[in-house]
């Protein structure tokens, strides 16, 4: 394989490669550290015609590819198997963007821009791009297409695929699909587009986005509010839409049990209300209308106190604060978006990343939390998310004190329970973070037998040798 690793030189050159151990290291293994594998290189080209030119090289060789953005996906996607026989190969060196088109809402980039750098030039260009999740400054755009990700604004923009235009794709037999268009109609045969979005890197390599965007909100109101249960949650959300004139950008549910972990793990973090509550919900409502400053009236702000307030009455909200500055919204954010990285701190935890239709949340939480405790009484639900697309992480933290070998063999039984109970309610057990390694038993457990033979025709006829990204999402 020395031969083989030499050529990858010839195309990438030093810079493109990566065969130190030490340097390998934080390639091979994820941000959940479930895994960590073996690479024969890890190759970082910086055009799309080296990518190419490494693929075409790799299905000469039958060496497998697993591509990579920022390395921080929930599902062991991007990670290479422990067999030491194939290359990872990140996007991050091709980091451009390209163009911003701001009279035509649109923007061009390279796959391995890391969200917030397109997130602030949408900024300054008085334009938004609304994909936003906790991982924003690490995780890439090619990432993010190709776990069609979520976040916390899809309520009212819509996950990762309704962002996209057009992309640029490199093929497993390293051929250059050029399908970067800037249209808003385009219906000429089948749409290759949405094959590779949300395809985890197993169809091809996505190299270039074409992107959508948005006005730049100029008005903002955040909340925090208690809530006396899911249902009172849901309720509120329902509210918000007519309430806010249908400018609700986000809704977040939390449990006590998350904010715990956050106010013990991450430093900084204040708990915004007196007294404790079970459940809180964040609230976000964003307009292109302007506030009128020195006025009060007809902001968003208003508008929002003035709902809570209301919704209080009915008793649906128990106590909330309403954020004065751009400082308070941040932290109140924080204690939302460290639920992922306390959860880390504390110790082993299983994620269930699943959906369910937003009216049924509140009776799914009760039979869930019930599912769990009867699988393993001494578990800690760990239950928050995406309340406005019926997306709950519906997360199992350990016993106190146990390590990974200790919870291991519950986890079969415990996730069994939940994904059960989520299919009986018509849900989803991936909402958003893919299938990747972790799931492809569950996927072929749960998915019908028409739907799994049609996902491998798919994969079979575009990649005959098996070459992408091998034994993520299905089995071939
Ligand atoms: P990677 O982790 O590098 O790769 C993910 C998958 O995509 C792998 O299968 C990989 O092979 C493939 N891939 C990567 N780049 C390419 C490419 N250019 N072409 C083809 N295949 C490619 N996800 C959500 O959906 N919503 C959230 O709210 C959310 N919050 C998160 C919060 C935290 C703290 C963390 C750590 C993760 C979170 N995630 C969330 C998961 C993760 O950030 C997303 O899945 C993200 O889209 C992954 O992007 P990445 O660049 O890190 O991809
Ligand atoms: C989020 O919504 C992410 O914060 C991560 O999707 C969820 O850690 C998790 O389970
Ligand atoms: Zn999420």
């Amino acid at each position: 394989m020395t031969d083989f690793v030499d050529k990858v030189r010839g195309i990438v050159g030093d810079r493109g490669l990566i065969t130190d151990d030490a340097a390998k290291h934080p390639y091979l293994t994820d941000w959940r550290e479930n895994y960590l594998g073996s690479a024969l290189a890890v190759v970082r080209p910086a055009t799309t015609t080296e990518v190419a030119a490494v693929v075409k090289l790799c299905a000469a060789q039958k060496v497998a590819i697993v591509p990579q953005g920022g390395n921080t996906g929930m599902a062991g996607g991007g990670t290479p198997h422990e067999n030491g026989r194939e290359i990872v190969l990140s996007l991050t060196r091709m980091k451009r963007i390209l163009e911003v088109d701001a009279i035509g809402y649109s923007m061009t980039v390279e796959a391995g821009v890391v969200l917030k750098t397109i997130q602030e030039a949408a900024s300054d260009n008085d334009r938004l791009f609304p994909l936003s999740l906790a991982a924003e400054g690490s995780c890439t755009i090619g990432g993010n297409l190709s776990t069609n990700a979520g976040g916390v604004q899809v309520l009212h923009y819509g996950n990762a695929r309704q962002l996209v235009l057009g992309l640029e794709v490199v093929t497993p037999e390293g051929e250059i699909w050029n399908g970067l268009r800037a249209l808003k109609k385009d219906n000429t045969g089948y749409d290759l587009r949405d094959l590779y979005l949300g395809a985890e890197g197993t169809l091809g390599i996505i190299t270039k986005a074409v992107l959508k965007l948005w006005p730049k909100p100029k008005d903002h109101a955040t909340s925090w509010s208690a809530v006396p249960s899911p249902d009172a949650a849901v309720e509120l959300l329902s509210g918000a839409y007519a309430a806010s004139q249908d400018n609700v950008t986000s809704c977040e549910l939390m449990a006590r049990q998350g904010i715990d972990l956050v106010l013990k793990h991450i430093p900084g973090a204040v708990d915004p209300l007196a007294e404790r509550h079970d459940w809180y919900v964040l609230m976000e409502w964003s307009s292109t209308r302007a506030r009128h400053e020195g006025t009060n009236a007809g902001g968003l702000r208003e508008k929002m106190e003035a709902y809570l307030g209301e919704a209080m009455e009915k008793g649906l909200v128990l106590d909330a604060v309403l954020a004065q500055t751009e400082a308070q919204s941040q932290s109140l954010w924080a204690l939302r978006e460290n639920h992922s990285e306390a959860q880390k701190r504390e110790g082993p935890s299983i994620k269930h990343d699943i959906s369910v239709a937003v009216s049924k949340i509140p009776a799914f939480m009760t039979d869930g939390l019930a599912a769990m405790k009867k699988a393993l009484p001494d578990c800690r639900p760990v239950p928050f998310g995406h309340v406005g697309d019926g997306n709950l992480h519906f997360n199992c933290q350990a016993p106190a004190g146990w390590d990974k070998a200790r919870f291991a063999p519950h986890i079969e039984k415990i996730s069994g329970a939940i994904y059960d109970l989520v299919v009986a309610y018509g849900g989803s057990i991936s909402a958003e973070h893919g299938i990747g390694r972790i799931k492809v038993d569950e996927l072929a457990h749960y998915r019908s037998k028409v739907e799994l033979d049609t996902m491998r025709s798919l994969k079979r006829a575009l990649d005959p040798q098996n070459i992408m990204n091998p034994g993520k999402v299905i089995q071939v």
